[in-house]
C-alpha cells in the first residue's frame, strides 16, 4: 500500500482568478509549501474520476523540473491513475491542449509564466487546463483560489525523481508516469490540418522564411515541423533550443522584443515571411517583406482565407475575438455571413463556443489566434496557417494585406502598456472611469464626440454565465474606439493597457502611418482617462 505523506500547511492568497493561473516570481514559488498549496488546491477543487490520466508540461523554464516532480509524486497521493509528461519537462502550451484531448486525460497543469522573462530572479506560472484541453473557466478558478484561501494540508508520497529525459513508463507510487515525445502529436495533428505537399512546393519553388523561437518552448516543434517536415533550409528556425532563462531575453514575440527579426524583414535581404512565438507558443508574430501584420489583421486575414486550409474546407462556422481586439475580423464575419463573437480577454472565454461548435477560428489583439484543433491559441498553427493560405494563393503577405484592406477596410490599431505602475494609481483611474460612463456620452474630445461609453459584460451564449468589469469601452461616433483595462498576468505592481482602434472604409486612407491615425485617440485617451497623472508616466512603457 502506498504511503500517503500528509504536509500541515496554512492557507494563503492564491491570487484573484487573473488570466492566466497563478503567475509569481520564481523566489515566491520557491517558498516551503508555495508551489505545493497551488497544486493541493487544484487537485483539491477539480472534477475527476478515480485514476485518472493528468498532463503536466512546461515551457523549460527555469524551476519547471522542479515542479514537475512536485506534481508527480502529489498526483501519486491524490489518486491519479496516470501522468503523461513532455520528454525534458517540454509541452507547449498547444501541445499540451493537445495531448489532453488525445488521450481523454481529465486535465493537465502547464507550467509557464507565457511571454514573461525566466530565470531564478524572474518570472513562473502553473495553470490549469480541464479536460476539453482548454484553461479552466471562471467556476473553477474561482474554487481553486477559494480553496487556496482554506487549504490547511497537502499530500504527497516518498518516492524518488523520476527521469524526465527518457522516453517510457515509470511507476510511481502505483501510479503511471508516461513520458512521452513533446513534439510528434502536435507535429502530426499539424499535418492533418494543412497542406504540406503545397507547402513543401512552394519551399522548393524558392519560398524562404526565418521562424524565431525566442529560446523558448518553439524550438523543437518547428524545428521538426518547418525543417524536417516542409524542407525549409536548416537554419530556418533560430534561436530553437529552450533556454532556462529564455537566453536572457523575453520571449515575447512583439516588436519590442523580436526586433532583429523586424528589421531583418523590413530590410534588403527579408525572406518572404518572418515569424516568431512566445514562451510557452501559444503566441504569434507575423511579419511580410516590408510588411508587420497587427494580430487583429491576421485574425480577419487568415479568417477570410482560413477555407484554403484543407481541413477547414467549406465548415467556418463562426468568428471570436477578444473584446479590445479591433473589429476587423467582425467585417469579415459580416461578409461571409458567420456571425462574430466578442468576448472579454482570456482564451478561457472561447471555449464554450468551441466546444458548441458555434465558432471555428478566434483570436486576440495580443498576438494570439486559434482554432477548434484545440482549446488554447496556438503560434505554430497561426504560422502554418499564414504558410498554407500564401503556398495556395501564390502572394506575398504585403499584397495579401493590400488586397483585404481594399475589400474589407483597414482597422489601424496600437495598444500603449504602462508596466508596473501602482497599483492604487491604477485602480483610482479606472473607477474615475467607471464614474464618468454616465457623463461621458455625447461629450467631444477634439474632432471625436462619445457614442458609447460602458464597462463591457459577458453574458456567454451557451451556458449564460455573466462576466462583469472586463474592460471600459469608449466608442466615438466615427466608428473609432478606446478601451481602458488592467492586466491579469503582470507580476509586478499593476498593468495599464490603453487599445486604440480607428477604422477607414475601403475607399479611405489604407496607406497611412498608424501612430499618425491614431494621434486624436491618443490625446482623448489622455483626457478621459488622466493617465499622466495617475500613473506618474508621460508615454507608454511599450506600444504594440
Ligand atoms: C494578456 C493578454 C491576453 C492573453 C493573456 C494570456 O493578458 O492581454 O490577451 O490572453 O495575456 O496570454 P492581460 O490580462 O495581461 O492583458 V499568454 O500568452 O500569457 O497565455
Ligand atoms: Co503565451
Amino acid at each position: 500500500m502506498t504511503q500517503i505523506v500528509t504536509v500541515q500547511t496554512q492557507p494563503f492568497d492564491g491570487q484573484a482568478p487573473g488570466t492566466s493561473g497563478l503567475r509569481k516570481k520564481v523566489k515566491v514559488f520557491q517558498q516551503a509549501n508555495y508551489a505545493e498549496n497551488f497544486i493541493q488546491s487544484v487537485f483539491d477543487s477539480v472534477t475527476r474520476d478515480p485514476g485518472a490520466t493528468l498532463v503536466i508540461g512546461g515551457d523549460g523554464r527555469f524551476h519547471n523540473r522542479t515542479v514537475i516532480q512536485q506534481v508527480i509524486r502529489m498526483a501519486a497521493a491524490n489518486g491519479y491513475g496516470r501522468v503523461l509528461v513532455g520528454r525534458g519537462g517540454i509541452l507547449s502550451t498547444p501541445a499540451a491542449s493537445h495531448v489532453i484531448r488525445k488521450y481523454t486525460a481529465s486535465g493537465g497543469l502547464v507550467l509557464s509564466a507565457s511571454h514573461n522573462p525566466g530565470g531564478p530572479d524572474e518570472d513562473f506560472g502553473i495553470k490549469y487546463n480541464i479536460a476539453n484541453g482548454g484553461p479552466a473557466p471562471e467556476g473553477v478558478t474561482t474554487a481553486i483560489h477559494a480553496r487556496t484561501l482554506e487549504i490547511d494540508r497537502w499530500l504527497t508520497v516518498e518516492a524518488d525523481d523520476i527521469d524526465l529525459d527518457r522516453i517510457g513508463d515509470v511507476e510511481v507510487a502505483g501510479m503511471t508516469v508516461s513520458v512521452i515525445d513533446p513534439v510528434a502529436d502536435y507535429a502530426d495533428l499539424m499535418e492533418e490540418l494543412f497542406d504540406f505537399a503545397a507547402i513543401r512546393k512552394a519551399v522548393a519553388d524558392g519560398f524562404t522564411m526565418r521562424f524565431d523561437a525566442m529560446s523558448a518552448v518553439t524550438g523543437p516543434y518547428a524545428v521538426e515541423i518547418l525543417e524536417n517536415r516542409l524542407g525549409f533550409a536548416k537554419g530556418t528556425v533560430v534561436n530553437g533550443t529552450p533556454l532556462e532563462d529564455f537566453g536572457g531575453h523575453h520571449p515575447d514575440p512583439n516588436l519590442i522584443h523580436a526586433k532583429e527579426l523586424h528589421d531583418l524583414m523590413m530590410g534588403e535581404d527579408a525572406p518572404d515571411l518572418g515569424a516568431a512565438s512566445d514562451g510557452d507558443g501559444d503566441r504569434n508574430l507575423i511579419i511580410g517583406r516590408g510588411r508587420f501584420i497587427t494580430p487583429s489583421d491576421s485574425l480577419a486575414m487568415l479568417a477570410a482565407n482560413i477555407e484554403i486550409a484543407p481541413a477547414y474546407k467549406g465548415r467556418l462556422a463562426g468568428i471570436a475575438r477578444s473584446m479590445p481586439t479591433s473589429a476587423a475580423a467582425d467585417r469579415v464575419a459580416e461578409a461571409l455571413g458567420v456571425p462574430c463573437f466578442e468576448t472579454p480577454t482570456g482564451w478561457k472565454f472561447f471555449g464554450n463556443l468551441l466546444d458548441a461548435g458555434k465558432v471555428t477560428i478566434c483570436g486576440e489583439e495580443s498576438a494570439g489566434t486559434g482554432s477548434d484543433h484545440v482549446r488554447e491559441k496556438d503560434g505554430l498553427w497561426a504560422v502554418l496557417l499564414w504558410l498554407n493560405i500564401l503556398a495556395a494563393r501564390q502572394i506575398p503577405v504585403d499584397q495579401l494585406a493590400r488586397e483585404h484592406w481594399a475589400r474589407f477596410g483597414r482597422n489601424y490599431y496600437a495598444r500603449h502598456d504602462y508596466e508596473g505602475i501602482a497599483k492604487d494609481g491604477a485602480d483610482a483611474l479606472m473607477a474615475e472611469i467607471k464614474d464618468s460612463l454616465g457623463v461621458l456620452k455625447g461629450h467631444a474630445f477634439g474632432p471625436l464626440t462619445v457614442k458609447l461609453a460602458d464597462s463591457f459584460s459577458y453574458s456567454d451564449p451557451v451556458d449564460g454565465s455573466v462576466s462583469e468589469n472586463q474592460g471600459i469601452r469608449v466608442l466615438f461616433e466615427d466608428g473609432s474606439r478606446i478601451v481602458f483595462r488592467l492586466s491579469g498576468t503582470g507580476t509586478q505592481g499593476a498593468t495599464l493597457r490603453v487599445y486604440l482602434e480607428r477604422y477607414e472604409p475601403a475607399d479611405g486612407r489604407l496607406d497611412e502611418e498608424t501612430g499618425a491615425m491614431l494621434a486624436d485617440q491618443i490625446v482623448a485617451a489622455e483626457a478621459i482617462a488622466g493617465i499622466v497623472e495617475h500613473t506618474g508616466r508621460t508615454a507608454p512603457d511599450v506600444i504594440t
